[in-house]
């Protein structure tokens, strides 16, 4: 049964002229809605029922609708797909008249927030649907379809049993007296400590890589006033994104782009660059460099001439010099990566050299690849690994049971509250 009273229709497909739009209804008053607008006694579910909608006289369109008769839909109630010509006044006629019906229009990602509140489908899963929706290349979308597969909660469960297990028997214990203890027992529950700690710190490795794609990749673009930053982020975004003049100090804010490189999301965001500050505005312009610069996957510094002393404080950064096509004697620099954002030489291998720094070969990316899955893992981790075997079996249970807790966080609905509000933060309307 669903936990809602109201009714909620959305445009399930971008705002806009189309070819055939979606307008998702869900809720107690589907079927009632249906009748009304259709004048059909009978509606099929599950099934394509072509016919036209009308409204106190009034033809509207003509449109295909799926009706899926609750628990079996996605929401778990009462479900409708229209799916009917894309022409911006049918759109806005067909949710007027939902209105008039007493339907309200749903918030970002509520039929989804149904859905995972109606037991149709588990947090993990929730937070997968939203990582396909926005996932923007190739990688991204190969992680989110693997958990949406049900890969994350595999592993989860599978670590839950096994922590789970060792628990029971700590507890077993628990009525042995300290001498008492067989030790052979307290062994075996040692060693699968071992292993389930092993287990979790393998994927947290993998993570380490999994978690930039997911998230994108970032890489800051740094250096003196009038190096280029801005000419070469127009050029690889193909498009003229960030102000380029001779005058120096003309970035101040950041701009950023994303590219698809071989199917990885890759930022790249040009900066005021790090000098001193003349005024205010430069002033802030300098503390997002350092902020971005600090937060980045990787920095590229431009060059005006051999300046590359001054940026000893800088992690993983590769030197860059611009203008290669006006330089005396288009002379090459052998320590940096010589590009022209004017002819494009040179470009090819300084992106080849970005995405051989980041994206390491043969590497497995893990299914952990959300900050809130990673957090977890890592205290559940920690818990496993600060337990005392020499201490009273009592506390090793409490500790062990407090490690269950944690990992069971992943999947669980307590304190949903305060974790719905950030996952359906990145979701749209008509999810
Ligand atoms: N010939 C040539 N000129 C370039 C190249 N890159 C940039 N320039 C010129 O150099 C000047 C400064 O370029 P910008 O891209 O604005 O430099 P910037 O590093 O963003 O400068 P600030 O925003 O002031 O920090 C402009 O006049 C550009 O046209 C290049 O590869 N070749
Ligand atoms: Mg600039």
């Amino acid at each position: 049964m669903s936990k809602y009273n109201d009714t909620i229709y959305a445009l399930s497909t971008p705002v806009g002229k189309s070819a055939i739009a979606v307008i998702r209804i869900s809720g107690k008053k589907v079927f009632k809605t249906l009748e009304k607008i259709t004048k059909l006694k009978k509606i099929i579910p599950n099934k394509t029922n072509i016919l036209f909608i009308k409204h106190k006289g009034l033809l509207i369109d003509q449109v295909t609708l799926h009706y899926y008769k609750g628990p079996k839909s996605f929401t778990g109630e009462d479900t409708a797909e229209i799916n009917c010509h894309g022409g911006i006044a049918v759109i806005s006629k067909i949710s007027k008249t939902l209105e008039d019906l007493g339907l309200r229009l749903a918030d970002p990602g509520e039929f989804t927030k149904r859905a995972l509140l109606n037991d149709k489908i588990d947090l993990v899963k929730t937070e997968s649907i939203s990582d396909i929706i926005n996932a923007e290349t190739e990688k991204q979308r190969e992680l989110a379809i693997k958990n949406l597969n049900g890969d994350l909660t595999k592993f989860t469960k599978k670590i839950n049993e096994k922590i789970s297990i060792n628990l029971a028997n700590i507890e077993a214990l628990i009525d042995f007296s300290d001498e008492d203890l067989p030790v052979n027992i307290l062994n075996k529950i040692k060693e699968q400590n071992k292993n389930i700690i092993k287990e979790i710190k393998y994927e947290l490795k993998k993570a380490e890589f999994s978690k930039p794609i997911r998230d994108g990749i970032k890489i800051a673009i740094i250096g003196k006033p009038n190096t280029g930053k801005s000419s070469f982020i127009n050029f690889i975004s193909k498009k003229d994104i960030s102000i380029v003049t001779d005058i120096p100090g003309t970035t101040t804010d950041l701009i950023s782009s994303s590219i698809d490189i071989k199917g990885f999301k890759f930022t790249f965001y040009d900066t005021a660059g790090l000098r001193k500050h003349k005024n205010k505005i430069e002033e802030i312009g300098i503390t997002k460099t350092k902020n971005i610069s600090e937060n980045s996957d990787l920095n590229l510094i431009f060059l005006e001439k051999n300046e590359k002393s001054k940026y000893k404080q800088v992690n993983n950064k590769i030197f860059v010099r611009s203008k290669y096509d006006i330089r005396r004697k288009n002379r090459k620099l052998p320590k940096y990566q010589n590009i022209s954002s004017v002819t494009g030489s040179g470009v090819d291998s300084l992106m080849t050299n970005i995405f051989n720094k980041i994206i390491k070969k043969n590497k497995n990316e893990s299914i952990l690849s959300r900050e809130r899955h990673i957090s977890i893992m890592k205290k559940t981790l920690n818990t496993l690994n600060s337990i005392d075997f020499n201490t009273n079996i009592d506390i090793i249970a409490y500790e062990y049971r407090l490690a269950l807790d944690l990992s069971l966080e992943i999947n669980q609905k307590f304190d949903i509250e305060k974790i719905l509000d950030i996952i359906f933060r990145d979701f749209c309307i008509g999810k």
